[in-house]
């Protein structure tokens, strides 16, 4: 059974569109300079389809273009295999063997699909060559209007069929509130395994990030079975980006709102400052206090103005690209481009910037150590990036 989409919310979406960094329409987003030649149509919504030797001339890549997917917003390959999982943003799970083929996955929950809503991230349980857990998120309606959720079931493969077996719900953000933006909901496991993080957004509600009663703005903690859940960090906008580095350090990108884009490090209790700081400003030029020092808030290692749209996180430690072992790559959306950051401990500093000529959704390593990459939109392009 197809995943039923819901469109909800159309007109407050409209109406919050101008304070989110990752609107609806790509026309209207914060853009960077770009050459002509590596830029998408305006407003097209629609991936650019470039030869895939192009598109990454100069770059240190070579890009095998490996299919294209309606809206995908994330992946994961299964452990020691090149076959993965991808979601469409309107409610489908693929499953993408390593020879190419595609097959729908039944038994993915009904998901709220409008403005930046749908279905969300993919991981698969650190015990998945025994318990085939698959994790997923997701926006849902409920009392009060729509919110984040995070479910898992048992991942079966029958034939030429694909299911979830047991799917249930184990997290939902709380409370559900007016608006289709800022979900946040990326997920990573612990390296012990033993704890899932959410990133749960502040559903353009800006002040709720800083109140310990609500769900909005936070990083959350739980057992792999949602219970225990509990408020890791706060004062977060859009966290559309998480994960571990080698050493156990949590690390989280985040959309700011008019530049601000924040790549932060992630500390228990740790307060990152929204709406009361950020390195951008308000959307029409509305002042935001810097983050500063003695200001009570944990300023962001790395930022961006303009800004770039951080909408993926990815720590490598794959062979392929030594140089970058324990660097940190960014899908940048607005910024059309992949970020690497140089990570040294504790401490970021920016590397480099590619143009890819199209918005970055996801960027996943591969057990080989080759970099995959998500383009967004219709028809959003599966790259694999080598070594040039
Ligand atoms: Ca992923
Ligand atoms: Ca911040």
């Amino acid at each position: 059974m197809a995943a039923r989409k819901l469109v909800v919310g159309a007109v407050t979406a409209l109406a919050l569109t101008a304070c989110s960094a990752e609107p609806t329409t790509p026309s209207s987003e914060p853009t960077q300079p770009s050459s002509p030649a590596a830029s998408s149509p305006a407003g097209s919504g629609s991936a650019t389809s470039f030869p895939a030797g192009e598109r990454l001339a100069g770059t240190p890549f070579r890009s095998a273009e490996l299919g294209s997917f309606d809206e995908p917003w994330a992946m994961t390959f299964l452990p020691d295999s090149h076959d993965a999982l991808i979601t469409e943003r309107g409610g489908t799970l693929l499953l993408r063997t390593a020879d190419g083929r595609t097959t729908e996955v039944d038994g993915v929950p009904d998901v709220a699909y409008g403005g930046q809503g749908g279905l969300g991230d993919v991981i698969v349980s650190p015990d998945f060559a025994s318990d085939k857990l698959v994790y997923l998120s997701w926006a849902a309606t409920g009392d009060g209007g729509a919110g984040a959720e995070v479910g898992r079931g048992a991942l079966v493969i029958d034939g030429d069929g694909a299911r979830l077996d047991g799917f249930g719900v184990i997290w939902r953000q709380r409370p559900k509130t007016s608006g289709t933006g800022h979900f946040g909901h990326r997920l990573a496991f612990s390296p012990d395994g033993d704890k899932l993080f959410v990133t749960s957004g502040e559903r353009q509600k800006m002040q709720p990030a800083q109140d310990s009663g609500s769900d909005l703005g936070k990083i959350v903690r739980m057992n792999p079975d949602g219970s225990d859940a509990e408020h890791w960090s706060l004062g977060h906008r859009n966290p559309l980006g998480i994960a571990f580095d080698a050493d156990g350090r949590l690390w989280s990108s985040e959309m700011g709102p008019q530049g601000g884009d924040e790549l932060n490090l992630i500390e228990q209790g740790g307060n990152y400052g929204w709406p009361e700081a950020s390195n951008g400003s308000h959307y029409g030029g509305g002042e935001i206090p810097d983050h500063r020092a003695g200001d009570g808030f944990v300023a962001p290692k790395v930022w961006w103005n303009p800004s770039v749209s951080p909408g993926s996180l990815m720590i490598y430690s794959g062979s392929r690209f030594p140089d970058w072992q324990g660097d940190a790559f960014i899908g940048a959306l607005s910024g059309e481009a992949l970020i690497r950051v140089d990570l040294a401990g504790a401490t970021a500093s920016k590397g480099d910037e590619w143009d890819f000529g199209g918005r970055v959704r996801e960027v996943e390593q591969a057990p080989d150590g080759s970099i995959w990459v998500l383009i967004d939109g219709a028809g959003g392009e599966l790259l694999r990036l080598s070594p040039a």
